[in-house]
Protein backbone atom coordinates (compact mmCIF):
# COMPACT_ATOMS: atom_id res chain seq x y z
CA UNK A 1 0.00 0.00 0.00
CA UNK A 2 3.16 2.44 1.41
CA UNK A 3 5.10 2.10 -2.03
CA UNK A 4 1.49 2.36 -4.66
CA UNK A 5 1.06 5.43 -2.52
CA UNK A 6 4.80 6.55 -3.54
CA UNK A 7 4.30 5.42 -7.13
CA UNK A 8 1.22 7.86 -6.98
CA UNK A 9 3.06 10.29 -5.57
CA UNK A 10 0.79 10.51 -2.46
CA UNK A 11 2.68 11.30 0.69
CA UNK A 12 -0.34 10.23 2.67
CA UNK A 13 -3.55 9.28 2.46
CA UNK A 14 -5.31 12.43 3.71
CA UNK A 15 -7.45 11.44 7.10
CA UNK A 16 -9.62 14.87 6.46
CA UNK A 17 -11.47 13.11 3.12
CA UNK A 18 -13.34 15.64 1.70
CA UNK A 19 -12.04 17.56 -0.56
CA UNK A 20 -13.00 21.43 -1.80
CA UNK A 21 -11.81 25.37 -1.98
CA UNK A 22 -8.55 24.30 -3.07
CA UNK A 23 -7.65 21.99 0.07
CA UNK A 24 -8.47 18.95 1.80
CA UNK A 25 -10.76 19.49 5.00
CA UNK A 26 -9.39 18.25 8.53
CA UNK A 27 -12.98 18.39 10.33
CA UNK A 28 -11.92 16.25 13.42
CA UNK A 29 -15.67 15.73 14.06
CA UNK A 30 -16.09 13.44 11.27
CA UNK A 31 -16.60 9.62 11.66
CA UNK A 32 -13.92 7.31 11.05
CA UNK A 33 -14.08 4.93 7.85
CA UNK A 34 -11.87 1.70 7.53
CA UNK A 35 -11.27 0.60 4.27
CA UNK A 36 -10.72 -3.32 3.87
CA UNK A 37 -8.61 -5.17 1.92
CA UNK A 38 -11.41 -8.19 0.63
CA UNK A 39 -8.45 -10.69 -0.12
CA UNK A 40 -7.69 -10.88 3.11
CA UNK A 41 -10.51 -9.02 5.44
CA UNK A 42 -7.40 -6.87 6.79
CA UNK A 43 -8.27 -2.88 7.33
CA UNK A 44 -6.11 -1.07 4.95
CA UNK A 45 -6.83 2.41 5.83
CA UNK A 46 -8.79 4.95 7.97
CA UNK A 47 -10.58 8.27 6.33
CA UNK A 48 -12.93 10.84 7.94
CA UNK A 49 -16.10 10.88 6.98
CA UNK A 50 -17.56 14.41 5.27
CA UNK A 51 -19.59 15.93 8.32
CA UNK A 52 -22.36 18.16 7.56
CA UNK A 53 -20.18 21.01 7.95
CA UNK A 54 -17.39 20.14 5.55
CA UNK A 55 -19.85 18.32 2.93
CA UNK A 56 -21.10 22.06 2.84
CA UNK A 57 -17.95 23.69 2.52
CA UNK A 58 -16.80 21.67 -0.17
CA UNK A 59 -20.81 22.45 -1.81
CA UNK A 60 -19.85 26.41 -1.87
CA UNK A 61 -16.22 25.99 -3.12
CA UNK A 62 -17.91 23.88 -6.32
CA UNK A 63 -21.08 26.57 -6.48
CA UNK A 64 -18.15 29.21 -6.54
CA UNK A 65 -16.18 27.34 -9.01
CA UNK A 66 -19.30 26.61 -11.44
CA UNK A 67 -19.31 30.69 -11.58
CA UNK A 68 -16.28 31.06 -13.40
CA UNK A 69 -15.96 27.96 -15.09
CA UNK A 70 -19.05 28.20 -16.67
CA UNK A 71 -18.12 30.58 -18.65
CA UNK A 72 -14.24 29.61 -19.88
CA UNK A 73 -14.66 28.45 -23.45
CA UNK A 74 -15.67 24.70 -23.92
CA UNK A 75 -12.35 23.99 -25.86
CA UNK A 76 -10.43 25.13 -23.08
CA UNK A 77 -12.52 23.57 -20.44
CA UNK A 78 -11.12 20.29 -22.80
CA UNK A 79 -7.97 21.29 -22.05
CA UNK A 80 -7.58 20.16 -18.35
CA UNK A 81 -9.62 16.91 -19.03
CA UNK A 82 -6.93 16.47 -21.77
CA UNK A 83 -4.06 17.12 -18.80
CA UNK A 84 -6.24 14.80 -16.33
CA UNK A 85 -6.36 11.95 -19.13
CA UNK A 86 -2.25 12.46 -19.64
CA UNK A 87 -1.90 12.51 -15.48
CA UNK A 88 -3.54 9.05 -15.35
CA UNK A 89 -1.90 7.36 -18.30
CA UNK A 90 1.13 8.17 -16.63
CA UNK A 91 0.12 6.63 -13.14
CA UNK A 92 -1.93 3.91 -14.79
CA UNK A 93 -0.37 1.12 -13.15
CA UNK A 94 0.22 2.32 -9.79
CA UNK A 95 -3.45 3.25 -9.91
CA UNK A 96 -5.26 0.01 -11.28
CA UNK A 97 -3.51 -1.59 -7.99
CA UNK A 98 -4.96 0.04 -5.77
CA UNK A 99 -8.21 -0.33 -7.57
CA UNK A 100 -7.63 -4.25 -7.42
CA UNK A 101 -6.19 -3.73 -3.52
CA UNK A 102 -9.32 -2.19 -2.67
CA UNK A 103 -12.50 -3.80 -4.11
CA UNK A 104 -10.89 -6.61 -5.27
CA UNK A 105 -10.75 -6.88 -8.89
CA UNK A 106 -7.44 -8.90 -10.78
CA UNK A 107 -4.44 -6.67 -11.77
CA UNK A 108 -5.72 -6.87 -15.55
CA UNK A 109 -9.41 -5.52 -15.12
CA UNK A 110 -7.98 -2.31 -12.52
CA UNK A 111 -5.98 -1.77 -15.19
CA UNK A 112 -8.63 -2.02 -17.83
CA UNK A 113 -10.55 0.65 -15.56
CA UNK A 114 -7.87 3.12 -15.84
CA UNK A 115 -8.01 2.22 -19.64
CA UNK A 116 -11.70 3.12 -19.45
CA UNK A 117 -10.45 6.55 -17.25
CA UNK A 118 -8.20 7.43 -20.36
CA UNK A 119 -10.34 6.78 -23.09
CA UNK A 120 -13.19 8.89 -21.84
CA UNK A 121 -10.88 12.05 -21.32
CA UNK A 122 -9.99 11.81 -24.53
CA UNK A 123 -13.30 11.35 -25.92
CA UNK A 124 -14.44 14.11 -23.92
CA UNK A 125 -11.69 16.44 -25.07
CA UNK A 126 -13.22 15.99 -28.49
CA UNK A 127 -16.52 16.38 -27.14
CA UNK A 128 -15.61 20.20 -26.17
CA UNK A 129 -15.40 21.08 -29.57
CA UNK A 130 -18.09 19.17 -30.04
CA UNK A 131 -21.66 20.27 -27.77
CA UNK A 132 -23.53 20.52 -30.58
CA UNK A 133 -27.32 22.22 -30.85
CA UNK A 134 -29.92 21.66 -33.98
CA UNK A 135 -30.86 25.06 -35.88
CA UNK A 136 -34.55 25.17 -36.89
CA UNK A 137 -35.95 27.03 -39.57
CA UNK A 138 -38.95 29.32 -38.45
CA UNK A 139 -42.48 29.59 -39.79
CA UNK A 140 -42.26 33.52 -39.32
CA UNK A 141 -40.34 35.83 -42.11
CA UNK A 142 -36.96 37.12 -40.64
CA UNK A 143 -36.91 35.26 -37.80
CA UNK A 144 -34.15 32.21 -36.34
CA UNK A 145 -34.60 29.33 -34.43
CA UNK A 146 -31.52 27.51 -33.07
CA UNK A 147 -31.35 25.30 -29.51
CA UNK A 148 -27.95 26.39 -27.45
CA UNK A 149 -26.74 23.56 -24.34
CA UNK A 150 -25.87 25.64 -21.32
CA UNK A 151 -24.07 23.78 -18.02
CA UNK A 152 -26.54 23.04 -15.17
CA UNK A 153 -23.94 23.32 -12.10
CA UNK A 154 -22.54 21.61 -9.49
CA UNK A 155 -23.20 17.46 -10.39
CA UNK A 156 -23.70 15.29 -7.61
CA UNK A 157 -21.57 11.93 -8.47
CA UNK A 158 -22.41 8.83 -6.16
CA UNK A 159 -20.28 5.17 -7.39
CA UNK A 160 -19.94 2.28 -6.86
CA UNK A 161 -17.48 0.41 -5.38
CA UNK A 162 -17.30 -2.56 -8.23
CA UNK A 163 -16.38 0.70 -10.86
CA UNK A 164 -14.92 2.69 -7.86
CA UNK A 165 -13.06 5.69 -10.45
CA UNK A 166 -14.03 4.59 -14.10
CA UNK A 167 -17.95 5.36 -13.78
CA UNK A 168 -16.82 8.63 -11.85
CA UNK A 169 -14.26 9.73 -14.66
CA UNK A 170 -17.19 9.33 -17.28
CA UNK A 171 -19.55 11.46 -15.26
CA UNK A 172 -16.87 14.26 -14.36
CA UNK A 173 -15.06 14.30 -17.76
CA UNK A 174 -18.07 14.71 -19.58
CA UNK A 175 -19.69 17.39 -17.02
CA UNK A 176 -15.93 19.44 -16.65
CA UNK A 177 -16.26 20.25 -20.53
CA UNK A 178 -19.95 20.58 -20.44
CA UNK A 179 -18.97 23.94 -18.12
CA UNK A 180 -20.65 21.95 -14.43
CA UNK A 181 -18.07 21.53 -11.56
CA UNK A 182 -18.22 18.04 -10.32
CA UNK A 183 -18.41 16.76 -6.33
CA UNK A 184 -18.07 13.03 -6.16
CA UNK A 185 -19.35 10.87 -3.24
CA UNK A 186 -17.46 7.66 -3.69
CA UNK A 187 -18.60 4.59 -2.66
CA UNK A 188 -17.42 3.31 1.20
CA UNK A 189 -16.35 0.37 0.30
CA UNK A 190 -13.74 2.02 -1.79
CA UNK A 191 -12.44 5.89 -0.53
CA UNK A 192 -8.96 5.10 -1.40
CA UNK A 193 -9.28 4.63 -5.20
CA UNK A 194 -11.18 8.07 -5.05
CA UNK A 195 -8.85 9.62 -2.71
CA UNK A 196 -5.75 8.73 -5.01
CA UNK A 197 -7.59 9.72 -8.38
CA UNK A 198 -8.56 13.15 -6.10
CA UNK A 199 -4.97 13.73 -5.60
CA UNK A 200 -4.12 13.47 -8.96
CA UNK A 201 -6.85 16.10 -9.90
CA UNK A 202 -5.31 18.49 -7.52
CA UNK A 203 -2.40 18.32 -9.38
CA UNK A 204 -4.06 19.26 -12.92
CA UNK A 205 -6.35 21.38 -11.56
CA UNK A 206 -3.19 23.62 -10.20
CA UNK A 207 -1.49 23.48 -13.00
CA UNK A 208 -4.36 25.21 -14.89
CA UNK A 209 -4.17 27.60 -12.05
CA UNK A 210 -7.82 26.09 -10.93
CA UNK A 211 -9.97 24.69 -7.66
CA UNK A 212 -13.15 23.50 -7.17
CA UNK A 213 -13.93 22.19 -11.06
CA UNK A 214 -13.78 17.93 -9.13
CA UNK A 215 -14.34 17.79 -5.45
CA UNK A 216 -14.81 14.95 -2.98
CA UNK A 217 -16.51 14.14 -0.06
CA UNK A 218 -16.29 10.31 1.85
CA UNK A 219 -18.98 9.28 3.50
CA UNK A 220 -21.78 6.81 3.84
CA UNK A 221 -25.18 6.71 1.83
CA UNK A 222 -27.26 7.48 4.76
CA UNK A 223 -25.02 10.24 5.78
CA UNK A 224 -23.25 12.32 3.03
CA UNK A 225 -25.41 10.43 -0.17
CA UNK A 226 -29.08 11.71 1.89
CA UNK A 227 -27.14 15.51 1.88
CA UNK A 228 -25.97 15.03 -1.57
CA UNK A 229 -29.69 14.01 -2.74
CA UNK A 230 -31.47 16.36 -0.93
CA UNK A 231 -29.67 19.27 -1.65
CA UNK A 232 -31.33 22.40 -3.64
CA UNK A 233 -28.09 23.50 -5.08
CA UNK A 234 -27.17 19.88 -7.19
CA UNK A 235 -29.34 20.49 -9.99
CA UNK A 236 -28.07 16.97 -11.28
CA UNK A 237 -27.44 13.46 -9.02
CA UNK A 238 -25.70 10.81 -11.28
CA UNK A 239 -26.25 7.47 -9.03
CA UNK A 240 -24.65 4.29 -10.03
CA UNK A 241 -25.79 1.58 -7.79
CA UNK A 242 -28.81 -1.25 -6.67
CA UNK A 243 -31.91 -0.80 -7.75
CA UNK A 244 -33.66 -0.04 -4.09
CA UNK A 245 -31.33 2.65 -3.67
CA UNK A 246 -31.71 4.43 -7.03
CA UNK A 247 -35.29 4.54 -6.45
CA UNK A 248 -35.11 6.27 -3.10
CA UNK A 249 -32.48 8.58 -4.89
CA UNK A 250 -34.80 9.22 -8.14
CA UNK A 251 -37.43 9.94 -5.84
CA UNK A 252 -35.73 12.08 -3.66
CA UNK A 253 -34.38 14.40 -6.45
CA UNK A 254 -37.41 14.35 -8.36
CA UNK A 255 -39.08 15.75 -5.13
CA UNK A 256 -37.51 19.01 -5.54
CA UNK A 257 -37.32 18.92 -9.35
CA UNK A 258 -33.58 17.81 -9.75
CA UNK A 259 -32.14 15.60 -12.42
CA UNK A 260 -31.15 12.29 -12.20
CA UNK A 261 -28.95 9.85 -14.38
CA UNK A 262 -29.27 6.34 -13.04
CA UNK A 263 -27.37 3.34 -13.45
CA UNK A 264 -29.15 0.96 -11.45
CA UNK A 265 -28.86 -3.05 -11.48
CA UNK A 266 -28.85 -5.28 -14.36
CA UNK A 267 -29.86 -9.09 -15.24
CA UNK A 268 -27.98 -9.43 -17.82
CA UNK A 269 -28.39 -12.36 -20.66
CA UNK A 270 -26.55 -14.33 -23.38
CA UNK A 271 -29.54 -16.64 -25.69
CA UNK A 272 -27.15 -19.66 -26.61
CA UNK A 273 -28.80 -20.39 -30.69
CA UNK A 274 -28.64 -23.57 -31.52
CA UNK A 275 -26.15 -22.76 -34.25
CA UNK A 276 -24.42 -20.64 -32.30
CA UNK A 277 -19.56 -20.86 -32.32
CA UNK A 278 -19.91 -22.42 -28.80
CA UNK A 279 -16.10 -21.65 -28.95
CA UNK A 280 -17.14 -17.82 -28.49
CA UNK A 281 -19.95 -18.46 -26.59
CA UNK A 282 -18.23 -19.96 -23.64
CA UNK A 283 -15.35 -17.68 -23.67
CA UNK A 284 -17.39 -14.39 -23.57
CA UNK A 285 -20.06 -16.05 -20.93
CA UNK A 286 -16.72 -16.97 -18.76
CA UNK A 287 -15.91 -13.28 -19.05
CA UNK A 288 -19.04 -12.17 -18.39
CA UNK A 289 -20.31 -14.34 -15.25
CA UNK A 290 -16.50 -14.68 -13.90
CA UNK A 291 -14.92 -11.28 -14.86
CA UNK A 292 -14.75 -9.00 -11.54
CA UNK A 293 -16.29 -11.91 -9.54
CA UNK A 294 -19.71 -11.36 -11.11
CA UNK A 295 -20.08 -7.95 -9.85
CA UNK A 296 -20.12 -5.77 -12.62
CA UNK A 297 -23.57 -4.72 -13.17
CA UNK A 298 -22.90 -6.11 -17.01
CA UNK A 299 -22.32 -9.37 -15.47
CA UNK A 300 -23.74 -12.03 -17.23
CA UNK A 301 -26.09 -13.77 -15.32
CA UNK A 302 -28.47 -16.22 -17.36
CA UNK A 303 -27.84 -17.90 -19.77
CA UNK A 304 -31.07 -19.18 -22.42
CA UNK A 305 -29.61 -21.67 -24.34
CA UNK A 306 -31.34 -23.73 -27.22
CA UNK A 307 -32.41 -27.20 -25.83
CA UNK A 308 -30.46 -28.60 -28.44
CA UNK A 309 -26.91 -27.34 -27.49
CA UNK A 310 -27.64 -26.46 -23.72
CA UNK A 311 -26.15 -30.04 -22.57
CA UNK A 312 -23.14 -29.53 -24.40
CA UNK A 313 -22.24 -25.85 -23.64
CA UNK A 314 -23.17 -26.89 -19.72
CA UNK A 315 -20.52 -29.34 -20.33
CA UNK A 316 -17.87 -27.19 -21.87
CA UNK A 317 -18.99 -24.20 -18.91
CA UNK A 318 -18.42 -26.83 -15.82
CA UNK A 319 -15.05 -27.69 -17.94
CA UNK A 320 -13.36 -23.89 -18.23
CA UNK A 321 -15.53 -22.97 -14.40
CA UNK A 322 -12.78 -25.54 -13.03
CA UNK A 323 -9.68 -24.36 -14.92
CA UNK A 324 -10.87 -20.79 -13.05
CA UNK A 325 -7.42 -19.76 -10.82
CA UNK A 326 -8.89 -17.85 -7.96
CA UNK A 327 -7.06 -15.94 -6.04
CA UNK A 328 -5.06 -12.77 -4.40
CA UNK A 329 -6.39 -10.19 -7.29
CA UNK A 330 -2.66 -8.63 -7.20
CA UNK A 331 -0.91 -12.06 -8.54
CA UNK A 332 -0.39 -13.11 -11.81
CA UNK A 333 -2.74 -15.92 -13.23
CA UNK A 334 -5.20 -14.93 -11.14
CA UNK A 335 -9.08 -14.89 -13.08
CA UNK A 336 -10.97 -14.33 -9.98
CA UNK A 337 -10.43 -12.34 -6.76
CA UNK A 338 -12.99 -12.20 -3.60
CA UNK A 339 -16.46 -10.42 -3.32
CA UNK A 340 -15.64 -7.27 -2.00
CA UNK A 341 -17.58 -7.74 1.63
CA UNK A 342 -18.50 -11.19 3.91
CA UNK A 343 -22.08 -10.05 3.27
CA UNK A 344 -21.54 -9.67 -0.14
CA UNK A 345 -20.76 -13.71 0.43
CA UNK A 346 -23.95 -14.11 2.30
CA UNK A 347 -26.40 -12.49 -0.30
CA UNK A 348 -24.78 -15.26 -2.47
CA UNK A 349 -25.42 -18.52 0.01
CA UNK A 350 -28.95 -16.91 0.50
CA UNK A 351 -29.07 -16.85 -3.40
CA UNK A 352 -27.75 -19.95 -3.82
CA UNK A 353 -30.42 -21.48 -1.15
CA UNK A 354 -33.69 -19.95 -3.26
CA UNK A 355 -32.10 -21.70 -6.30
CA UNK A 356 -32.20 -24.79 -4.61
CA UNK A 357 -35.58 -24.65 -3.49
CA UNK A 358 -36.94 -23.10 -6.38
CA UNK A 359 -35.97 -26.86 -8.20
CA UNK A 360 -32.48 -25.20 -9.52
CA UNK A 361 -29.41 -27.65 -9.53
CA UNK A 362 -25.83 -26.66 -8.88
CA UNK A 363 -23.67 -27.80 -11.24
CA UNK A 364 -20.14 -26.81 -10.47
CA UNK A 365 -19.08 -24.61 -7.16
CA UNK A 366 -22.13 -22.82 -4.98
CA UNK A 367 -19.70 -23.01 -1.67
CA UNK A 368 -17.41 -20.08 -0.04
CA UNK A 369 -13.61 -20.83 0.24
CA UNK A 370 -12.58 -21.32 3.71
CA UNK A 371 -9.72 -18.88 3.91
CA UNK A 372 -9.12 -15.36 5.00
CA UNK A 373 -11.11 -12.84 2.70
CA UNK A 374 -14.49 -13.43 0.72
CA UNK A 375 -13.90 -15.86 -1.61
CA UNK A 376 -16.27 -18.38 -3.46
CA UNK A 377 -16.63 -20.54 -6.24
CA UNK A 378 -17.59 -19.43 -9.39
CA UNK A 379 -21.05 -21.22 -9.89
CA UNK A 380 -23.22 -22.65 -12.46
CA UNK A 381 -26.85 -23.67 -11.81
CA UNK A 382 -29.33 -25.25 -14.10
CA UNK A 383 -32.23 -24.01 -13.38
CA UNK A 384 -36.16 -24.70 -14.51
CA UNK A 385 -37.98 -22.69 -16.91
CA UNK A 386 -40.35 -21.00 -14.48
CA UNK A 387 -38.85 -19.24 -11.83
CA UNK A 388 -38.80 -15.67 -10.15
CA UNK A 389 -35.07 -16.74 -8.70
CA UNK A 390 -34.00 -15.50 -11.74
CA UNK A 391 -35.26 -12.44 -12.03
CA UNK A 392 -33.01 -10.85 -8.98
CA UNK A 393 -29.84 -9.62 -9.46
CA UNK A 394 -27.08 -11.13 -7.40
CA UNK A 395 -23.79 -9.37 -7.35
CA UNK A 396 -21.73 -12.96 -7.49
CA UNK A 397 -20.75 -15.21 -9.96
CA UNK A 398 -23.81 -17.02 -9.93
CA UNK A 399 -24.52 -18.12 -13.08
CA UNK A 400 -28.29 -19.40 -14.22
CA UNK A 401 -28.38 -21.76 -17.30
CA UNK A 402 -32.06 -22.09 -18.94
CA UNK A 403 -33.33 -23.48 -21.72
CA UNK A 404 -35.49 -23.01 -24.60
CA UNK A 405 -37.65 -24.09 -27.69
CA UNK A 406 -37.80 -21.38 -30.10
CA UNK A 407 -36.44 -17.51 -30.47
CA UNK A 408 -39.81 -16.39 -29.43
CA UNK A 409 -39.70 -18.27 -26.23
CA UNK A 410 -35.91 -17.18 -25.71
CA UNK A 411 -37.10 -13.56 -25.83
CA UNK A 412 -40.13 -14.03 -23.82
CA UNK A 413 -37.35 -15.49 -21.12
CA UNK A 414 -35.17 -12.69 -21.81
CA UNK A 415 -37.41 -10.15 -21.31
CA UNK A 416 -39.04 -11.09 -18.35
CA UNK A 417 -37.29 -9.71 -15.90
CA UNK A 418 -37.24 -6.63 -14.25
CA UNK A 419 -34.35 -4.86 -15.24
CA UNK A 420 -32.76 -4.01 -18.39
CA UNK A 421 -29.29 -3.01 -18.86
CA UNK A 422 -27.56 -5.48 -21.17
CA UNK A 423 -28.09 -8.25 -23.34
CA UNK A 424 -26.03 -10.55 -25.68
CA UNK A 425 -27.23 -13.33 -27.94
CA UNK A 426 -24.46 -15.97 -29.90
CA UNK A 427 -25.89 -17.07 -33.51
CA UNK A 428 -24.64 -17.06 -37.22
CA UNK A 429 -28.61 -16.72 -38.53
CA UNK A 430 -29.00 -13.10 -39.55
CA UNK A 431 -33.11 -13.83 -39.18
CA UNK A 432 -32.23 -14.55 -35.45
CA UNK A 433 -29.84 -11.59 -34.77
CA UNK A 434 -32.02 -8.86 -36.66
CA UNK A 435 -35.28 -10.63 -34.47
CA UNK A 436 -32.91 -9.69 -31.73
CA UNK A 437 -32.45 -6.99 -32.60
CA UNK A 438 -35.87 -5.47 -33.74
CA UNK A 439 -38.17 -3.09 -31.72
CA UNK A 440 -39.78 -6.03 -30.14
CA UNK A 441 -36.55 -8.02 -29.19
CA UNK A 442 -34.17 -7.16 -26.47
CA UNK A 443 -35.57 -4.28 -24.27
CA UNK A 444 -32.22 -3.72 -23.04
CA UNK A 445 -29.86 -0.73 -23.17
CA UNK A 446 -27.13 -2.97 -24.80
CA UNK A 447 -28.02 -5.74 -27.07
CA UNK A 448 -24.52 -7.22 -28.44
CA UNK A 449 -24.42 -10.21 -31.21
CA UNK A 450 -21.61 -12.82 -30.93
CA UNK A 451 -20.05 -10.67 -27.93
CA UNK A 452 -20.57 -11.12 -24.13
CA UNK A 453 -22.99 -8.52 -22.07
CA UNK A 454 -19.98 -6.79 -20.38
CA UNK A 455 -17.23 -5.06 -21.04
CA UNK A 456 -18.58 -2.25 -23.14
CA UNK A 457 -16.43 0.52 -25.01
CA UNK A 458 -16.54 4.22 -23.80
CA UNK A 459 -17.70 5.56 -27.17
CA UNK A 460 -21.40 3.99 -26.95
CA UNK A 461 -24.15 4.79 -25.10
CA UNK A 462 -23.69 3.18 -21.21
CA UNK A 463 -27.09 2.48 -19.59
CA UNK A 464 -30.51 0.67 -19.52
CA UNK A 465 -34.33 0.37 -19.52
CA UNK A 466 -36.69 -0.50 -16.74
CA UNK A 467 -35.24 -0.98 -13.60
CA UNK A 468 -32.05 -0.10 -14.75
CA UNK A 469 -33.39 3.55 -14.59
CA UNK A 470 -32.70 4.70 -18.01
CA UNK A 471 -29.90 6.84 -17.90
CA UNK A 472 -27.32 6.83 -20.37
CA UNK A 473 -23.70 7.86 -19.13
CA UNK A 474 -20.12 7.49 -21.28
CA UNK A 475 -20.07 8.27 -25.32
CA UNK A 476 -22.63 8.87 -27.69
CA UNK A 477 -24.61 11.79 -27.11
CA UNK A 478 -24.88 11.17 -23.16
CA UNK A 479 -23.29 14.51 -22.51
CA UNK A 480 -26.67 16.08 -23.05
CA UNK A 481 -27.70 14.82 -19.74
CA UNK A 482 -25.32 17.13 -18.27
CA UNK A 483 -26.24 20.34 -19.60
CA UNK A 484 -30.00 22.11 -20.30
CA UNK A 485 -31.35 22.84 -23.43
CA UNK A 486 -32.41 26.47 -24.33
CA UNK A 487 -34.25 27.50 -27.11
CA UNK A 488 -33.44 30.65 -28.84
CA UNK A 489 -35.85 32.32 -31.64
CA UNK A 490 -34.53 35.84 -33.17
CA UNK A 491 -36.65 38.18 -34.66
CA UNK A 492 -34.24 40.38 -36.96
CA UNK A 493 -37.43 41.75 -38.96
CA UNK A 494 -39.45 45.33 -38.14
CA UNK A 495 -42.54 43.31 -37.64
CA UNK A 496 -44.38 41.21 -34.85
CA UNK A 497 -45.65 37.79 -36.46
CA UNK A 498 -46.96 35.54 -33.79
CA UNK A 499 -46.97 31.93 -34.23
CA UNK A 500 -49.76 29.89 -35.76
CA UNK A 501 -50.45 32.85 -37.80
CA UNK A 502 -52.38 34.79 -34.26
CA UNK A 503 -53.46 37.84 -35.64
CA UNK A 504 -53.87 39.67 -31.09
CA UNK A 505 -55.35 42.92 -31.75
CA UNK A 506 -53.71 44.12 -35.02
C1 LIG B 1 -20.50 -1.24 -14.11
O1 LIG B 1 -20.48 -2.43 -13.87
O2 LIG B 1 -21.05 -0.43 -13.30
O3 LIG B 1 -19.32 -2.59 -19.70
C2 LIG B 1 -19.87 -0.61 -15.28
C3 LIG B 1 -18.61 -2.89 -18.73
C4 LIG B 1 -17.70 -1.83 -18.18
C5 LIG B 1 -18.43 -0.93 -17.26
C6 LIG B 1 -19.26 -1.60 -16.23
N1 LIG B 1 -17.14 -1.08 -19.29
O4 LIG B 1 -18.62 -4.00 -18.22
Amino acid sequence: MKSLLQKLNIQDINPGASFGAGHWIEDKAGAELVSYNPATGEPIAKVIQATPASYDQVVKASQQAFESWRNVPAPKRGQLVRDLGEAVRELKEPLGELVSLEMGKIRAEGLGEVQEMIDICEFAVGLSRQLYGLTMHSERPNHRMYEQWHPLGPVGVISAFNFPIAVWSWNSTLASVCGDTVIWKPSELAPLAAIATQHICNRVMADHGLSGIFSLVIGTGQEVGELLINDPRIPLVSFTGSTKVGRHVNQTVAGRFGKTLLELGGNNAIIVAEDANLDLAVRAILFGAVGTAGQRCTSTRRIIAHKSIVDELTQRLVKAYGQVSIGDPLDEGTLMGPLVTPAAVEKMEAALQNASQAGGTVLTGGKRIERPGNYVEPTIVRMPKQSDVVKEETFAPVLYILDYDSVDEAMRIHNDVPQGLSSAIFTDSMQTVERFLSSGGSDCGIANVNIGTSGAEIGGAFGGEKETGGGRESGSDSWRAYMRRQTNTINWGKELPLAQGIKFGD
